[in-house]
């Protein structure tokens, strides 16, 4: 824990290193209740960094230093001074060798950041800055190193022992322990080192690269996993498959490892040769996971393996250059799940996920840009801006310059900076070089946060056969940034005549039309373009596939919504347009519930989704999206101020009416498609995915009938699923359902028959965290005695408090506060515990300002809680501090 004044560190004074690390020797000891590492720093002045031999100041943070040496020559307690994250010396020559010995305490480290054990493997967790918790180092991403590791430790407990690269040597000692030596050739930042050493067995394989290199694949988790491989193991041979068709990108060591383990922070880490993996994004197989947790593993997994080249061989400068690897990553690993997938499935998802939580992001008071300016706490900019956002920044570059030009770009940007740390700035430069393209104003969607809006206005005349669209943008301000500048906007769009067909598309000035899709580049604030020779008055299809992250406004009607959900040519605006008709009706019914007025559900929605449902011939995956009204978090968002309660009553009046109205529809899709589950074995594979996603989501409809019938088929598909799509989706509906009886005894059916497996306990506790009638709070704290459930353990976290602060809005947004209070309670337990966590589980309480103001006071009272609290992480107190500005 922090004990100075948290600084704020700032872009503008990025200064290069004064010394290189070109070397890096460690040698591990593990105990059980100390490690030590030593470690041989090869050093020397940076050339770039001016005349002379400044000080030398290590990064370095609880650590017990029981030697340094520099040269050989031992060190004593007047040659170098020791804070609380850092140690400094003064070299005597350009060039030397540094050697330290360090205590470490990885049996008591509950952060999980630098080396800590989970369960009983120990594992290291480096990025952002964990790697100053394991030895003194410039813990900085542009000081790129090659490593040599030893790892030694006692045999029988400690058999595996892992690190980055190829293994060099290993042997044994007398005394039962034994070592083993890595030898990692690629230079890295400190935040790529790793290290394993476990009681782990591993799935095995093999992958020949485009040039004929044999490269071995292994996957270790503990014994009891080992029959949850092979989805991962698939989804590995299949990424660096495609990094080679699709990027040209060739795996670069003998070895590629992945090794799962349970207690980890984040999804999974792109260690160079040995990703480290949160187990829930490893382990997945027809009996415990859900297609979506299929999907999940395998695109976590494509997104590490695409880090080796995005990320790894090419790295960030410094730390506000993160979404040049997590953007551009993103963006990878998205384009590879739509290969492997359904593509407008995918991005349905993808901005869905975007739309509901980076905007409130951006929204908000954390609100950054995707190339943030400062910072207290790097970790705490892990985020959906820098992620989603920055994907969203690449796809728009990938639209502006088209496929070819994009890959003329990456290839240039791999080939010019391999083996360098650079910054956003050299990756658009390449994009630029390798097209001829000026991308200056285009830049500012890297500077600027805030999501900006698009209103649009059309004008037709008909003697001229002109039809012209005006856009108008313009961005709020956010922290810092009041005043935006315009930024270019890729609009990709369509004309639909009477009949729902396009129209060939000729701007004012062309000589012949070009397409019927095409994409307009608004860069000003205010733009007009105009179309020529437009038959009839026609109606446009705008943003197709969702090409700029924007608040997109046009003035269509239901009438003219239906239509697009009808004959769009672009898959993702039909189902945009049913998005937006059902955010209509439901706004509609929130005003109703507002004036104290009867519910009533425009029955064109209801049509709608009817001839979604009838089309036999349409992908089942869509219908399911389609039939999917938007969550109570979109619709927060959406709102100026949110009524959690209208909100909540407009969303189930309206999706009682369509069960009841769609009923025997329902009933037959759902009937038809679990005969097709019960008579084929699982297969994680779209067109299976897409039979589970409208069986399931029919059955959520149906069981708001209260028939008996349904609620015996609900049972049966709860008792008789081979897999946990259909298992857990029984279970969830049965949850929230008023059959009390049935719903005990599936839940005690589920925990008993699970109890051995966490990553299944996790699915029972957040299905009983998303329950959304009366008394969550309530069940949510009872379920936190329960023996399976652990603070410590970050994914139990995630499962139960997050679920109920983020899925379950009525029951978290109570009026009288109780919600607010129960999160605030354990944000100031996990503080001390895991501060990263922490601070990501106060998220909900950060959006204060979108509800009334009872809720705004009871929130704050909470943030003005935990300030109060005692001694904050950077972590909590970054968070806390800038929601209360
Ligand atoms: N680079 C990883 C994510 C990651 C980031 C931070 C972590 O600890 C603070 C751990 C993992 C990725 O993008 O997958
Ligand atoms: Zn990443």
């Amino acid at each position: 824990m922090r004990t100075e004044q948290p600084k704020v560190i700032h872009l503008k004074d990025y200064q290069v290193p004064d010394y290189l690390i070109d070397e890096t020797h460690l040698t591990f000891e593990l105990y059980e209740d100390r490690t030590l590492v030593h470690a041989q720093l090869v050093m020397r002045r940076n050339p770039d960094a001016g005349a002379g031999l400044p000080s030398l100041r290590l990064d370095g943070q609880d650590l017990e230093l029981l030697s340094l040496a520099i040269n050989d020559r031992q060190l004593g307690l007047g040659d170098y001074e020791i804070a609380e994250e850092s140690l400094t010396l003064q070299p005597d020559a350009a060039n030397f060798t540094l050697d330290s010995t360090v205590v470490i305490h990885p049996e008591s480290n509950t952060a999980l950041e630098g080396l800590y054990k989970s369960g009983s493997m120990f594992c290291t967790q480096c990025e952002a800055e964990g790697f100053r918790k394991i030895t003194y180092y410039l813990d900085r991403p542009d000081v790129m190193s090659t490593f040599t590791t030893t790892v030694s430790a006692e045999k029988q407990a400690y058999p595996i022992l892992l690190s980055n690269g190829n293994p060099l040597a290993s042997g044994e000692e007398d005394d039962g322990r034994h070592w083993a030596t890595w030898e990692d050739p690629f230079k890295k930042p400190a935040y790529l080192f790793a290290l394993v050493a476990g009681d782990l067995w591993c799935v095995e394989d093999s992958f020949t690269t485009m040039t004929g290199r044999n490269v071995a694949l292994r996957i270790y988790v503990e014994p009891e996993n080992i029959d949850k491989c092979q989805h991962a193991m698939d989804s590995l041979k299949k990424s660096m498959k495609w990094d080679e068709k699709a990027y040209g990108r060739e795996y670069d060591l003998d070895i590629f490892m992945i090794v799962a383990v349970n207690d980890f922070n984040m999804g999974a880490m792109e260690n160079k040769g040995l990703n480290i993996f949160n187990s829930s994004a490893v382990l997945a197989r027809a009996e415990t996971a859900t297609d979506a947790a299929h999907q999940r593993v395998e695109a976590i997994v494509a997104h590490e393996y695409f880090h080796n080249w995005s990320g790894n061989r090419v790295t960030c400068r410094d730390w506000f250059q993160l979404s040049l690897k997590e953007g551009f990553t993103v963006f990878r690993d998205s384009q590879f799940s739509a290969d492997m997938n359904s593509p407008t499935v995918k991005r349905v998802e993808d901005v869905s996920y975007l739309r509901t939580h980076q905007f409130a992001e951006d929204a908000g008071p954390m609100a950054h840009s995707v190339r943030p300016e400062s910072f207290i706490e790097i970790s705490n900019f892990y985020t959906l801006t820098v992620y989603e956002k920055g994907a969203e920044v690449v796809r728009m570059i990938q639209t502006l310059l088209g496929e070819e030009g994009f890959r003329k770009g990456s290839d240039l940007y791999f080939e010019r900076h391999d083996g360098q740390a650079v910054t956003v700035d050299d990756f658009v430069k390449a994009m630029e070089d390798a097209n001829g393209a000026d991308l200056t104003q285009f830049k500012r969607w890297y500077s600027q946060a805030g999501t900006p809006r698009l209103a649009v206005s059309e004008q037709y005349d008909a003697a001229a056969k002109t039809y012209s669209l005006t856009f108008r943008q313009s961005c709020p301000p956010t922290p810092g940034q009041s005043e935006k500048l315009a930024f270019v906007i890729p609009v990709s769009l369509g004309l639909l005549d009477g009949q729902g067909d396009e129209i060939a598309l000729r701007l004012q000035g062309e000589d012949a039309p070009v397409g019927t899709t095409r994409v307009l580049a608004v860069d000003q604030p205010e733009q007009t373009f105009t179309f020529i020779d437009v038959p009839e008055q026609p109606l446009p299809s705008l943003l197709r596939g969702f090409s700029a992250p924007v608040k997109l406004d046009f003035p269509y009607n239901r009438d003219q919504l239906m239509f697009l959900m009808q004959h769009d040519f672009d898959g993702f605006n039909r189902w945009e347009a049913g998005q937006q008709l059902s955010v209509q009706v439901l706004q509609e019914m929130i005003g109703q519930h507002q004036r104290g007025e009867a519910l009533q559900l425009d029955q064109r929605l209801v049509a709608a989704l009817r001839s979604q449902l009838e089309d036999e011939s349409l992908d089942q995956a869509m219908v399911a999206e389609m039939l999917s009204l938007p969550s109570e978090a979109y619709l927060t968002e959406i709102s100026e101020i949110a009524d959690v309660d209208a909100i909540h009553a407009a969303r189930d009046f309206a999706r009682q009416s369509i069960a009841t109205a769609l009923f025997e529809l329902f009933w037959k899709r759902y009937q038809a498609n679990r005969e097709v589950s019960r008579q084929t074995p699982y297969v994680a594979e779209a067109s299976h995915f897409a039979r589970r996603a409208l069986q399931n989501i029919a059955l959520s409809y149906l069981m708001l009938s209260g028939k008996l019938d349904v609620v015996a088929a609900c049972v049966d598909q709860f008792e008789q699923a081979d897999n946990m799509t259909e298992r857990l989706t029984a279970l969830a509906v049965l949850v929230n359902s008023g059959f009390e009886a049935e719903r005990d005894k599936a839940l005690a059916s589920f925990a008993e028959h699970f109890k051995d497996n966490p990553l299944v306990m996790d699915q029972w506790f957040s299905v009983q965290a998303g329950n959304t009638q009366p008394g969550g709070l309530e069940r949510v704290q009872h379920l936190m005695q329960h023996p399976a459930f652990t603070l410590k353990n970050p994914n139990k976290v995630r499962a139960l408090i997050g679920a109920f602060a983020n899925q379950n809005l009525v029951n978290f947004h109570r009026a009288d506060g109780a919600g607010y209070r129960f999160l605030a309670d354990q944000v100031i337990v996990l503080n001390k515990l895991n501060p990263q966590i922490a601070s990501r589980l106060l998220a909900p309480l950060t959006r204060w300002r979108k509800y009334d103001g009872g809720r705004q006071g009871l929130m704050k009272t909470e943030l003005e809680r935990i300030l109060a609290s005692g001694e904050l992480s950077s972590d909590v107190y970054e968070v806390v501090s800038k929601s209360l500005a």
